[in-house]
């Protein structure tokens, strides 16, 4: 525990937390940003994890990423170090990343591609569906490695996104949203795809400053000059602000991508998802400095450069813009009260080829840019809350819908998880 999470400790135990975290969740204003604490308490931080991230479906990573059998990557949520594998049926699952030996992670680099999965520390090996295959000749007569596989989490695809969840039992519900991301997705055949770039931030601030960050554009004039050379400032095509003019050019570009059968349409699944597409300013056809295609070939069965930005939502941690030569993908992972990790990736055309299809430079350049503007304003809003004179603050109706509705379904989420414990 850090110096600063000392400071913040309201509470004793972790018993009144939860009774403080339901009540404060119950009263709260939803026009108000949240009482200190939601920010900063390392109990409260820990609610979030239990409750949230270890109970509800996580964006992990793109399935081509794991792009054959035996093709591994690692990642963490919170304490749990997960494992993300293709077996050999060409199914993706996810497993907790431990040992049933002594606890080891078993596989410890990012990425990798093994035929079975060997436990570093005595050699105990899995196979890719988790079932232990070896575990030495020193177990004795009555070890049975039946009863040792690796701990499976429940692990869903679509589209080439895979997602994960930690619950024990029954994972929440998702297929609508999953069976609705299949058919967006298709134009871009993710399967054939690869990661051009990828970066992963630190910053400094609670995770759902870094997401209330991300779902409004009203410091997007005061902080993002790259991207506002393209991304119109709202973020939805019902946007009420939307102007005459640009429901004019809404129109015609998704008469466009009608007859071309690119999906558009804004659905939403609860609060929780939400994909839609929108335009980019008109005369730009991706998020480069120039407004011109980052990659020289398309992805999928795209032929029309000005496919705008197809942005995915899923909450808790990602946000995802699709557009016609690359995508580019978010997750967040929060670390502490007052510490996340923001990985952002940028793919293409698994033929595309560096130096000759696409300059990588000129490919991430906006979103670094902007990511690190995000960083600075998460940062900075986490300082100025963890101070004794802040208090909760009004939302924007038109400019912070956004904002109020991750909160909504954050408020839901908690509280409805939190009906599990004897409160
Ligand atoms: O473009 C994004 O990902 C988000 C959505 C609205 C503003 N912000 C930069
Ligand atoms: Fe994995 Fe011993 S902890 S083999
Ligand atoms: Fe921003």
């Amino acid at each position: 525990m850090t110096e600063h999470d000392l400071l913040n400790m309201k509470y004793s135990n972790i018993e009144d937390a939860r009774r403080d975290m339901d009540h404060t969740l119950n009263e709260r204003s939803r026009q108000l940003s949240l009482p200190q604490a939601l920010y900063n308490d390392p109990f409260l931080f820990r609610i979030d994890m239990e409750e949230v991230f270890m109970k509800e479906w996580l964006f992990v990573g793109m399935t081509c990423e794991v792009p054959k059998p035996g093709a591994y990557m690692t990642v963490e949520i919170g304490q749990n170090p997960v494992l993300i594998v293709r077996d050999r049926d060409n199914q993706v699952r996810a497993f907790h990343n431990v040992c049933r030996h002594r606890g080891s992670r078993v596989c410890t680099a990012n990425k990798g591609l093994v035929a079975n999965l060997t436990c570093p520390y005595h050699q105990w090996t899995y196979d890719l569906k988790g079932n232990l295959l070896y575990a030495g000749t020193e177990m004795g007569d009555n070890f049975d490695k039946s009863e040792f596989g690796l701990k499976p989490a429940h692990c869903e695809t679509a589209g080439g996104f895979i997602y994960v969840c930690l619950a024990e039992g029954e994972p929440p519900e998702i297929d609508d949203y999953l069976t609705a991301l299949d058919s967006y997705m298709d134009p871009y055949d993710m399967e054939n795809a690869k990661v051009a770039a990828e970066s992963t931030l630190e910053e400094n601030a609670n995770w759902k400053l870094v997401i209330e960050n991300n779902r409004e554009c009203y410091h997007c004039s005061g902080s993002h000059p790259e991207l506002l050379r393209t991304l119109l400032e709202w973020d939805d095509t019902t946007d009420p602000r939307a102007t005459p003019e640009f429901k004019e050019y809404y129109a015609r570009q998704a008469a466009e991508w009608d007859r071309e059968g690119i999906p558009h349409k804004h659905v939403e699944f609860g609060l929780q998802n939400r994909i839609v597409r929108m335009p980019l300013k008109e005369g730009t056809a991706v998020m480069t400095m120039d407004g011109k295609p980052a990659c020289s070939k398309k992805l999928g069965r795209i032929q029309n450069q000005n496919l705008g930005s197809m942005r995915i939502l899923h909450l808790p941690n990602s946000w995802n813009h699709m557009q016609s030569d690359h995508v580019i993908v978010f997750m967040v992972q929060p670390v502490s009260a007052q510490k996340t990790l923001v990985t952002t990736k940028w793919l293409v055309h698994k033929d595309a080829v560096e130096g000759v299809d696409y300059d990588v430079s000129r490919l991430r350049y906006v979103w670094d840019q902007t990511n690190k503007q995000d960083r600075e304003l998460a940062e900075q809003n986490q300082r100025g809350i963890n101070s004794t004179a802040y208090q909760p603050g009004p939302y924007s109706e038109t400019y912070e819908f956004g904002v109020i509705n991750f909160l909504d379904w954050y408020a839901e989420t908690v509280l409805k998880n939190l009906t599990r414990h004897n409160l």
